[in-house]
């Protein structure tokens, strides 16, 4: 049998929101496994707001998102991170700005702009040691799991937006379609390094990594659905930015300090920046204990990202990770931490 998570259109979550469900099963492309999944009772706040100039959120409050975090696939924590924790994520992201990799993503729509994403797993450089070993970063992610899974990092991505004319929107996209991994416990840290205006921000459709997995977006500038598997049972990524009230979308201005945390398979996407505005932004990627290899065998467009990040792997360049069209270094449903290639950041693997 298979069973599904739920569809995550606004009608239907209107039917999951304040019951009780117990879900079983879970499609992974063509793999199937059970998953044991409790929603919330309670018609739960998605956004809580600390008072301004309060010091960093404790550890409590971290783990009081945790349902709605599970629920959601997405939490929004304003001025959780400390001036201390931004110098190392500064740090962090200039490293990776001044070091940009193989697997480097050039998503400008014309040659005035600059919209570029790298992804890398630098755990070999000092500024991602300390950012992972002393900040507080995976220890949200910890409360966030429910703090009964160890955490393992799973590697950044910057992302760089800067344009006289301004730039286009990141599309629409899950980052489970471009990875070969899956389960309960997995969240991306999405951090702004410069002031953000609500249309400019990061945002996430609720709920939606219960959902559909789509096909992903291989980022073509006027076609932001365009498939990244030219070939794939995957469903086309549905048109959101037109039918933006058909969703549910979580978002909200932010400001170095604040974060968005959400679950990889959470449909997200950017705003586009206005003229002359820059956009940092640092994601850090992490599993817990219950993530497992599952099958992404489906042959990325050659024209696209993913392709580049193969090519570049195979040519012996550093590229984090695993991803679709290559094989799992181990076999399907086995969790990943087994594999011993990702550092275990909580506890801190001394
Ligand atoms: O910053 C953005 O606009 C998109 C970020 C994103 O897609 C990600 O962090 O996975």
């Amino acid at each position: 049998m298979i069973t599904c998570w739920p569809h995550t259109r606004k009608k239907e979550i209107a039917h999951i929101e304040g019951a009780a469900v117990f879900l079983v099963g879970r499609i992974f492309d063509h793999s199937e496994f059970a998953l044991a999944f409790t929603l919330a009772m309670t018609n739960h706040g998605m956004i809580e707001r600390l008072e301004k100039g309060s010091s960093l959120m404790s550890t409590d409050q971290f783990s009081n998102h945790a349902q709605s975090y599970q629920d959601d696939g997405v939490v929004i924590l304003k001025q959780a991170l400390d001036a201390k924790t931004m110098g190392m994520i500064e740090a962090a992201y200039a490293w990776s700005h001044t070091h940009l990799s193989g697997a480097l993503q050039d998503f400008a729509s014309d040659p005035q702009e600059r919209f570029i994403a790298d992804t890398g797993y630098s755990v070999q450089e000092a500024v991602y040691l300390t950012l992972l070993r002393e900040s507080v970063l995976p220890d949200i992610v910890s409360a966030l799991f429910g703090g009964e899974s160890d955490v393992w990092y799973m590697g950044e991505q910057i992302f760089y937006k800067e344009s006289a004319r301004g730039t286009r929107r990141t599309p629409w996209h899950q980052d489970s379609s471009y990875n070969n991994y899956f389960g309960p416990s997995m969240a991306a840290l999405w951090i702004p390094l410069d002031p953000i205006p609500r249309d400019c921000s990061f945002e996430v459709v609720r709920s939606s990594h219960m959902g559909t997995r789509y096909n992903g977006s291989r980022f073509k500038p006027g076609d932001d659905t365009a498939p990244l598997y030219p070939v794939s049972q995957l469903p086309r990524l549905p048109d959101i930015e037109s039918n933006r009230d058909d969703w549910e979308i979580v978002g909200d201005a932010l400001a170095p300090g604040d974060l968005m945390a959400f679950h990889m398979g959470s449909l997200h996407g950017g705003g586009a920046t206005r003229p002359g505005m820059r956009r940092r932004s640092l994601t850090l990627r992490f599993i817990g204990d219950d993530v497992v290899w599952v099958e992404r065998s489906d042959t990325p467009h050659p024209n696209s990202s993913i392709a580049r990040r193969a090519q570049a792997r195979a040519s012996g360049k550093s590229v984090a990770g695993a991803s679709a069209g290559e094989a799992a270094p181990a076999p399907l449903g086995e969790p990943l931490w087994r594999s011993n290639k990702f550092l275990r950041v909580r506890p801190w693997a001394a």
